[in-house]
């Protein structure tokens, strides 16, 4: 499955249904451990036993064996827990229904399967029989859907998105579209049908009509379509949040579903492709979408009476984002409905342009990039959408996501442009001072082979910490979590790679300047030129909020051997003078002593408050306030934290050592 290698087992008389499977196809997460899905769905979590102490754990006493039997049973648990919150037996098995494919087939093939078992299903009771075909790699090419140019910019008016309901499918049905309905070259004149009897379509190739002989195709669509229908009416009675996006999921699957009929008769190495078939349904397309665009430019105008001349201002395949030139959120959707409806009036039935819904604002970035506050109803909004932006990508750090989605939501939500310039350089000058937390710098990715041709950051750490450890050392499949570290010039990025962990542990410096170069500026300068133009990158790469930086110090690496051990007065800094070298405080701080020394111990305190805290919340994860704190979980970030703190800690107590043992 892709680049995933998987060990098929059989049980006698079971159906393996694998919930790993299910959420690497339908989720996309940035990791599929048990406990980050668990995290993520249930709120929930195990706690991670690294397997290094599992033989302690078990070789230990009852209190350590029952520990070890409770991770156990949990493991069990979630899984179950998860198959039920995400409905994945239920919409399965009505997947398994509709399509006639087998529950387990559903998770390890792919889409072909379903409409070929269709297929086969419909062509039995009209008693054909499917050919065989030998499938091979052709140059035939057929020309695709449309994409209208965008006319880029930030949209503070209401902008209505009319689209198509079930385009390919409908067109299908309503032209029906099939293999066997297709009248080849010489065809017609040889079975004697009259113009009326055929219809040709926009890419020259000829069909008979419904009346003559109803294609398989067509049939097989109004029961996908059916099923969908039924899914959605689910969806819109249903209240609670969490289950709304899980029917959304099942009428999407059916959705994709039916649109793989389409991909099927495209699929030149597939089972049966047609490009007549295909070729027809996007020039099919191509047409509507244009038509739709000049009927409402055509109409929308102040010479026939409304409020402005309409604009298209975007569209992709069968949908089109209208500026109809009007403030208001209700007056948009009114307007939209309506031009949904008459252009919906020129076109045969299943095909119906649906009003979908009003962003506002919108900012519209380029093709397939645009986000905007998606609304459906006057009164809220239901959403903030993203298209192609980097808000979930990840292969990126969790400061790009988090970085873009407040900036979107500063832009979208707040309407506040300033406030988002302002913030993204806040976050870029804390990135160059050293002050973001280094959970959001951890970079993860897949170790998928080793035999990379092309030199890779996670595939060099990978080897790098086979060396330090090969017990804990990430394996093939495993996801590499690392941080790029600050290197001597010209150090290639793949070489900076580090284990987040060792760089915690040994204050290894961050390499500010990789993050916002290679991973902050691109989508922060997307999303801020349709509003900043040229100017962007100046204002928020340039400007004063990058002047300050870090220094750079290292115990490890390159630049340790630079760094003489000094000591220095914990009141003012200064170097010590000679004989001084052990003491706390140089001979001009002395005086102040008792004041300084609570002040070393307030601080201590308060890393101890932080990491108790921290400890707390820890123990409350693995569901015991009695017991030490095992978890190496590196998805989380107070794994991270509590690190941090520990060394913090350390280094704090040594400061303290040094006005050496109190003297009352
Ligand atoms: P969409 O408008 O996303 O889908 P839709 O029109 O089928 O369904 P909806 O009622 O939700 O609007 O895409 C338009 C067409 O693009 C779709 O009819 C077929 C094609 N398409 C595919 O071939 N495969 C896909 O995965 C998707 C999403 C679309
Ligand atoms: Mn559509
Ligand atoms: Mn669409």
């Amino acid at each position: 499955m892709g680049r995933r290698e998987n060990k098929y087992v059989n049980f006698e008389g079971r159906v393996p249904f694998d919930l790993l499977f299910v959420l690497l196809r339908d989720y996309k997460l940035r990791s599929y451990t048990l406990n980050a899905v668990s995290y993520h769905f249930l709120q929930e979590q195990k706690e991670d036993v690294h397997h290094s102490i599992i033989t302690d754990l078990q070789n230990g006493d009852e209190q350590t064996r029952r520990r070890l039997a409770m991770y156990c049973l949990k493991d069990a648990y979630l899984p179950l827990r998860l198959l039920d919150k995400l409905m994945s037996i239920v919409n399965f098995m009505e997947m398994a229904r509709v399509t006639g494919v087998p529950l387990e087939s559903l998770l390890t093939r792919g889409q072909q399967i379903k409409v070929l078992s269709q297929l086969l299903r419909a062509a039995r009771t009209k008693n054909f029989i499917m050919p065989a075909y030998q499938s091979k790699a052709s140059e035939e090419q057929y020309e695709g859907a449309t994409v209208i140019e965008p006319k880029r910019g930030y949209y503070a008016d209401p902008i209505a998105t009319l689209d198509f309901a079930s385009l390919y499918p409908s067109i299908m049905i309503a032209h029906n579209l099939c293999y066997t309905t297709l009248v080849q070259p010489g065809m017609k004149e040889r079975l004697g049908l009259t113009d009326e009897q055929v219809e040709r379509t926009p890419a020259n190739n000829t069909f008979v009509r419904a009346e003559v002989r109803r294609g398989l195709l067509p049939e097989i669509l109004e029961s996908l379509l059916a099923a969908r229908k039924r899914a959605k009416n689910d969806l819109k009675v249903e209240k609670d949040p969490f289950r709304r996006k899980v029917l959304d999921g099942r009428q999407l699957a059916l959705k994709i579903s039916a649109n793989s009929v389409y991909g099927f008769t495209g699929a030149q190495v597939g089972k049966l492709p047609c490009l007549e078939i295909s070729g027809s349904v996007t020039a099919y397309g191509r047409t509507m979408i244009e038509l739709t665009k000049n009927e409402v430019e055509q109409h929308y105008k102040i010479a026939n009476g409304y409020e402005n001349d309409a604009v298209v201002i975007y569209g992709d395949t069968d949908s089109v984002m209208v500026n109809f030139g009007v403030k208001g959120l209700e007056r948009a959707m009114e307007l939209g409905r309506e031009a949904a409806d008459k252009v919906s009036a020129k076109f045969v039935r299943p095909i119906k342009l649906e009003f979908e819904k009003v962003y506002y604002p919108y900012l519209l970035i380029n093709k397939k990039r645009y986000a905007g506050l998606y609304f459906t109803r006057p009164e809220t909004y239901d959403k903030m959408d993203c298209k192609g932006i980097e808000t979930v990508r990840r292969d990126n750090s969790p400061l790009v996501a988090n970085l873009m989605n407040t900036c979107l939501q500063k832009l979208l939500i707040e309407r506040d442009p300033d406030g988002a310039v302002d913030y993204a350089k806040r976050v870029i000058a804390d990135l160059l001072c050293n002050r973001v937390d280094i959970s959001q710098l951890v970079i993860t990715k897949e170790l998928a082979k080793t035999d990379y041709t092309a030199k890779q950051a996670h595939v060099e750490l990978a080897n790098k910490m086979k060396k330090r450890d090969p017990g804990t050392a990430p394996k093939l499949g495993d996801r590499v979590p690392y941080v790029i570290c600050a290197a001597a010039k010209n150090t290639p990025a793949y070489m900076k790679a580090e284990d987040p962990l060792y760089v915690l542990e040994n204050c290894v410096p961050i390499d500010a300047n990789y993050y916002l170069e290679n991973q902050l500026s691109k989508p922060l300068l997307r999303i801020f030129e349709p509003l900043l133009g040229d100017r962007a990158e100046s204002i928020l790469l340039k400007g004063e909020h990058t002047r300050t930086r870090a220094v750079v110090t290292s115990k490890v690496g390159g630049l340790a051997g630079f760094m003489t051990k000094k000591s220095s007065c914990l009141g003012c800094r200064a170097l010590m003078p000679a004989g001084y070298e052990k003491a706390a405080l140089c001979p001009h701080c002395e005086p102040r002593m008792s004041e300084l020394y609570q002040r070393e111990i307030l601080a201590k305190r308060s890393l101890e408050e932080t990491f108790s805290s921290l400890w707390t919340e820890c123990q409350r994860c693995q569901g015991s306030l009695h017991e030490e704190v095992l978890c190496s979980n590196r998805d989380c970030p107070i794994f991270y934290m509590r690190q941090k703190i520990r060394m913090d800690l350390d280094t704090q107590e040594k400061r303290v050592q040094r006005f050496g043992p109190p003297d009352w």
